[in-house]
């Protein structure tokens, strides 16, 4: 029987009230007896304009509105399973290197423990350690990335590991079967004409945002099932993935992107997959003050709770 941990209800304390945990879960601790871990990664190495250190705890303000049923599937991932908040996993806010090896070992630690992360980030780079840690290349899965870049550069400044190169690493070491990553949402400008090569040779199936809005939202999610197949399958979205005129508060925003009714329909498309953790990154609170990014950012990250939840329970028979 599952130990259920309810969240915060509105009904009984008042939203702008109590302490601010991610999507109102109780903040727990220990994993013992958990099934989901809502993990903020305070991470910050990034290339352009910054602030995603704040980014975790920005979800938790704005987590007050989140309630905990689903209002399309009538799903409350808090009663199919244990879920808490276990803070902050843990960064060196100085060094790269660092943080990865940092991250890599407390997912390793979720992942003995056969808990399921749901990750709000930090920047894109943080994927990385995490795969590293709960993925495994004996069963290769497969990856749905809603971002409006590649990420499959070899190195910048020299550095292999950084958050636009993590789609390469987790397919060079094999974490990753490269003909299940399914990139939705890449535009804009390239430094290259061959940027994208890489990923194309690799068999990397990159939709970019304008053939998104050619087919149409029904067709491309359509597209995504047929990539993933029924693989097992992690979920990462770079808030820069959505369009900035909804939501400016990220770090390399560009324009023409998916709306938050994009994002949701293909993360509840794989409602029925297995479904091995999942992330929302690069919400820089300072560059939205209004709060509507994180607001985004949030709701996106109950859909992915709500997808692993699903899975868990599926799983357990
Ligand atoms: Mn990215």
């Amino acid at each position: 029987m599952t130990d259920t941990a309810i969240p915060l209800s509105e009904l009984s304390i008042p939203m702008y009230s109590g302490v601010p945990t991610l999507l109102r879960a109780p903040h727990r601790e220990s994993l013992e007896g958990l099934d989901i871990a809502l993990v903020g990664v305070p991470s910050e190495f990034t290339l352009y304009r910054n602030g995603t250190r704040l980014g975790p705890n920005q979800m938790r303000a704005v987590s007050a509105m989140v309630r905990p049923v689903n209002g399309e599937t009538l799903l409350n991932p808090h009663e199919l399973c244990t879920v808490a908040d276990v803070g902050d996993a843990p960064v060196n806010p100085l060094n790269l290197a660092a943080t990865n090896a940092l991250l890599q070992e407390y997912y390793e630690s979720l992942a003995a423990a056969d808990v399921r992360p749901v990750s709000a980030g930090g920047d894109h780079g943080v994927t990385l350690p995490i795969l590293r840690a709960i993925g495994d290349p004996d069963s290769p899965v497969a990856i749905l990335q809603i971002d409006s870049h590649h990420d499959t550069h070899g190195s910048i400044f020299g550095e292999p590991d950084n958050h636009a190169s993590f789609v390469r690493r987790v397919i060079e070491e094999g974490i990753v079967e490269p003909t299940a990553v399914f990139q939705v949402g890449i535009r804009g400008t390239l430094y290259n004409p061959n940027d994208l090569d890489w990923a194309r040779e690799h068999g990397v199936n990159v939709m970019r945002a304008e053939e998104f809005f050619d087919i149409g939202l029904e067709r491309a999610v359509e597209r995504m099932l047929e990539v993933v197949g029924d693989r097992r399958v992690y979920i990462t979205i770079d808030l820069d993935g959505v369009d900035p005129t909804i939501a400016p508060g990220t770090g390399v925003p560009e324009p023409a992107g998916l709306s938050h009714r994009d994002c949701r329909a293909f993360v509840q498309a794989l409602g029925e997959h297995d479904v091995i953790g999942a992330d929302v990154v690069e919400l820089s609170p300072p560059l939205d003050p209004t709060g509507g990014t994180a607001r985004i950012a949030t709701n996106l990250l109950f859909e992915e709770l709500c997808v692993v939840a699903a899975a868990i329970t599926r799983a357990r028979g």
